[in-house]
């Protein structure tokens, strides 16, 4: 018997026999050896190792089987998302509507398309279930609104302390309470440059620590 040390013949399992050679499969007198094998393989010792190959063949097939859908999706980690259409921008007598979802820790979309010297009517929602905000400015002024809302953080009894930021860097700050939408005009930045630099973050204590922010794309025009 050629197979005695090996259990994998009585299962399903063959495509794991065939990786694993745990099946001779050119003999031609194995009808005989089978039966023999069948009979007697309680005797013969435990055949874990086999059934470790076919476990792990199947985590394999499985993996397999996951990435080719993934692939077939798309993946959801596909790399940066797609480019929108040409935008018609906004001007003031019709500003464009843009809406901003903050969620508890995303932006959404991310990123937001604008057109540099567009006006623009953000509504900006909070789905979340925690207070957030949406500031609108580069990195100096993230850098501000996180350094002022952090000393703000966990205020003695009293009043709410007011949060301010030097001159210079405030850029846009939207505040939204769970469930509250907030409409906003906005004129984008003319200079692409600037456009280029704006960051949108949430600086309530902890939230930019934990991800909260997204980028502003310059997007085509048309029109
Ligand atoms: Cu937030």
């Amino acid at each position: 018997m050629r197979r005695r040390s090996c259990a994998c013949q009585e299962s399903t399992g063959s495509v794991a026999e065939r990786e694993t050679g745990c099946a001779d499969s050119g003999a031609a007198d194995d009808a005989r050896d089978d039966a023999v094998d069948v009979a007697g393989r309680l005797r013969l010792p435990p055949v874990l190792d086999c059934r470790r190959v076919r476990s792990r063949a199947a985590r394999a097939g499985v993996a397999v089987a996951a990435l080719a859908i993934a692939v077939a999706a798309g993946g959801c980690d596909a790399g940066p998302p797609p480019p929108t259409p040409p935008i018609v921008p906004g001007s003031s007598a019709a500003p464009r509507e843009v809406n901003i979802v903050m969620k508890d820790w995303v932006f959404l979309p991310d990123p937001v398309d604008i057109v540099p010297g567009e006006t623009v009517l953000l509504h900006v929602i909070n789905g979340g279930l925690e207070i957030h905000e949406a500031v609108i400015g580069d990195q100096a002024v993230q850098d501000a609104w996180e350094a002022a809302e952090g000393q703000a953080a966990n205020p003695p009894p009293g009043p709410t302390p007011i949060v301010s930021v030097p001159p210079g860097t405030a850029g846009i700050r939207i505040v939204a309470a769970s469930g509250q939408r907030i409409d906003v005009v906005w004129t984008v930045p003319a200079d692409p440059a600037v456009v280029g630099a704006l960051v949108l973050g949430c600086h309530i204590p902890g939230h930019w620590a934990r991800g909260m922010r997204a980028s502003l794309r310059i997007a085509s025009s048309r029109g």
